[in-house]
């Protein structure tokens, strides 16, 4: 599982905060903490209330490269945004995100050429979210030929079926987990799956025990990456409970223990 750190995003109110004042250590403890905790990789969103986004991506993705080296998911709805921060980086990103739209394809994979980045390929067009798996596969393989065409590998794609929070489209998360299932036979080699988890939870009580049972029950059905809160430690230790169950990690007497050395 590729474990993209969720934390550095301006819909948390801390960051909101940290973003306004140029609070540098505050977004550098949360990218360390983030990678200590097993992150591969790291979002990073200026969230919805950033009035000059393009300088806070810059100020973002600059304070996060003096203390880490890891990947950046760099999330965003606007184009000049996402080229903001991939100017930037150091090592290979990702593009948060592309969806089915014709246009919007050419422009995101156009930049992923450019930057040399994978890209995250939402199952969404114009008519929005779709509710079926059907429509979802549909998306899924507009999205898988586009990057095909522009020379993308697969294993560059993170197919995202986008999860609903359970408590306003319950009906949802059962087509999310058999999308997650069916995305792997639309190429050889295989797209990547991932999930937004904590979508799964907003608004519910028990947050923690509904990110992590979603999220056992998307790693049984071929996930391979997340964006989550890597620093909720219930939800690690079930995530690598799932893939030693599934065959995925080595096993050992302790294996917690091997995982996170602590
Ligand atoms: N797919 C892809 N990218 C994504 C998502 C996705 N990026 C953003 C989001 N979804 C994943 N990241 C988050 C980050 C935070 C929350 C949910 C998803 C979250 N935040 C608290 C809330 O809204 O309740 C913030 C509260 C606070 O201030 O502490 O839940 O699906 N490709």
């Amino acid at each position: 599982m590729i474990v993209i750190g969720e934390l550095i995003n301006g819909m948390y109110k801390d960051v909101r905060k940290a973003i306004a004042n140029k609070e540098t250590d505050v977004i550098q403890h949360l990218a360390e903490d983030q990678v200590k905790a097993g992150a591969k990789a790291l979002d990073v969103n200026t969230g919805p209330f950033s009035k000059n986004p393009k300088d806070d991506m810059k100020w973002l993705v600059e304070s996060i490269q003096k203390v880490t080296d890891v990947s950046l998911s760099i999330d965003s709805t606007k184009f000049d945004v996402i080229e903001e921060g991939l100017k930037l980086t150091k090592n290979r990103a990702i593009i948060n995100s592309t969806n089915a739209d014709d246009e919007k394809m050419s422009r995101i994979f156009e930049l992923a050429k450019k930057y040399n980045t994978q890209v995250i390929g939402l199952t969404t067009d114009k008519s929005g979210i779709p509710n079926s798996k059907e429509k979802r596969l549909e998306l899924a393989a507009t999205i898988v030929a586009k990057a095909m065409d522009y020379g993308i590998n697969a294993e560059d794609i993170f197919l995202d079926p986008i999860v609903l929070p359970v408590n306003v489209a319950q009906s949802q998360g059962i087509e999310v987990l058999e999308s997650i299932r069916e995305f792997r036979h639309l190429s050889d080699p295989a797209p990547n799956a991932i999930v937004g988890l904590s979508n799964a939870s907003q608004g519910t009580k028990f947050r923690s025990l509904v990110n992590r049972t979603f999220l056992v029950m998307a790693v049984a059905n071929g996930l391979t990456a997340a964006i989550l809160d890597p620093l909720d430690k219930e939800l690690m230790d079930a995530m690598i409970a799932a893939e030693l169950i599934l065959n995925k990690t080595i096993y050992c007497d302790s294996f917690l223990d091997a995982y996170r050395k602590r």
